[in-house]
């Protein structure tokens, strides 16, 4: 097998683009032959993690089983995407502990809530502004951002809200390509 894996683990708020991010991220790597995995936490809690609620222990065993099964896919030689709000530093310090050295590549994608909260694509926000979702990350359960991390999308959110606007936002497929010449210049690809 000639590919070294490694994980992509993206971090940030409900409708912050992380699986948007991973998407483009995992068609990049396909076009290039790369076997790759995405683990999203809204889809593994639906399976693997579906006994699990979103009180600050089961969020922490979330990220934990999803930290253990990316080592699996790193084992294997696979790239693995792991998109998951992962608020809380320890937990995702946990994950990163339980890889070689470099081989725990966090993204923060850096974006204000307000802007999360006026995509919601999903209705989440107005939700637990409502009080009918409780512990909703960023409105009432905490967010800690990295402090250290490999990579930061910053930009994005200008395009998130806005209709795009000369060249100083960047897409998902801009992005994407911001994290494949990270791994060409770390040797994973
Ligand atoms: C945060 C919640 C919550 C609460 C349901 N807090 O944007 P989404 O909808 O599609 O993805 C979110 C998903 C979060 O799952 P994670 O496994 O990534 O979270 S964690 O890392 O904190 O364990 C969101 C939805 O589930 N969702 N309730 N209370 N997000």
């Amino acid at each position: 097998l000639q590919q070294k894996g490694c994980v992509i683990w993206i971090t940030g708020l409900s409708g912050s683009g992380k699986s948007s991010l991973a998407c483009a991220l995992c068609q990049t790597l396909y076009s290039r032959g790369k076997l790759t995995y995405i683990l999203d936490g809204d889809n593994v809690r639906h399976g693997l993690n579906r006994d699990l609620t979103f009180k600050s222990e089961d969020r922490a065993e979330n990220i934990r089983r999803i930290g253990e099964v990316a080592k699996l896919f790193v084992d294997a030689g696979v790239i693995c995407i792991a998109s998951v709000i992962s608020p809380y530093r320890r937990d995702r310090d946990a994950c990163r502990a339980l890889l070689p050295e470099g081989d725990f590549i966090e993204v923060f994608m850096d974006v204000p809530i307000e802007i999360c909260e006026a995509r919601d694509p999903k209705g989440l926000y107005k939700l637990a502004r409502a009080g009918k979702i409780k512990g909703f990350t960023g409105v009432d359960d905490p967010y800690e951002p990295p402090l250290n991390c490999e990579l930061t999308c910053i930009l994005r959110w200008l395009q998130l809200a806005l209709p795009p606007k000369g060249n100083s936002c960047a897409s998902p497929s801009d992005m994407a390509e911001t994290v494949i010449s990270y791994l060409e210049e770390k040797g994973y690809l």
